[in-house]
């Protein structure tokens, strides 16, 4: 397979929320055929869909892969799942979620994985982020920078500095 540039989002609301971030990055640097490049910060987000739950942190990851996009989904899942992470609800509580949003060159849509992310220029948890580490990445026909000017981002807080 050849290596594609993609580009990951990370939540987290249940537990230690920096913790499961910092360790599902450690998992992922650990898998064969992949590599983790950029890493935002991690931003304090209103939980969206359902408002019933704790606030989450999320994160946004720039990876390198020699995996397929259904081999990608599968050890996104299979990370999750070592994490600890069980079934919830619909946009649920969860100790990890791992959402591709995009891989370079890849448009698909199947019953499993629907690519670029339907979603992804429409959620400030997803965007700002992805904006820190990759603003001028253009996915469909429109950059990241011009998506974020776009969406509603209010109630989310900015990463502490380092
Ligand atoms: N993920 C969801 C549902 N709602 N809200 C925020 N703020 N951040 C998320 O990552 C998130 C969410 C389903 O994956
Ligand atoms: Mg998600
Ligand atoms: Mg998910």
């Amino acid at each position: 397979m050849p290596e594609r540039d993609a580009w990951l989002s990370l939540g987290s609301n249940l537990g230690d929320r920096a913790a499961n971030l910092s360790a599902a990055l450690t998992a992922l640097r650990a898998l064969p055929g992949l590599s983790v490049g950029a890493v935002s910060g991690l931003y304090e987000t209103p939980p969206w869909g359902d408002t019933d739950q704790g606030p989450f942190l999320n994160a946004a990851a720039a990876i390198r892969t020699s995996l397929a996009p259904h081999a990608l989904l599968d050890a996104a899942k299979a990370t999750e799942k070592q994490l600890g992470r069980t079934e919830t609800r619909r946009w649920g509580p969860r100790v990890i979620d791992i959402d591709i949003v995009h891989m370079a060159g890849v448009a698909l849509s199947d019953e499993r994985l629907t690519l670029p992310h339907p979603h992804w220029h429409d959620r400030g948890f997803v965007l700002l982020p992805l904006a820190e580490i990759a603003p001028e990445l253009v996915i469909g026909q429109r950059s990241v920078a011009a998506a974020l000017a776009a969406c509603d981002v209010s109630g989310i807080r900015r990463p502490e500095p380092p």
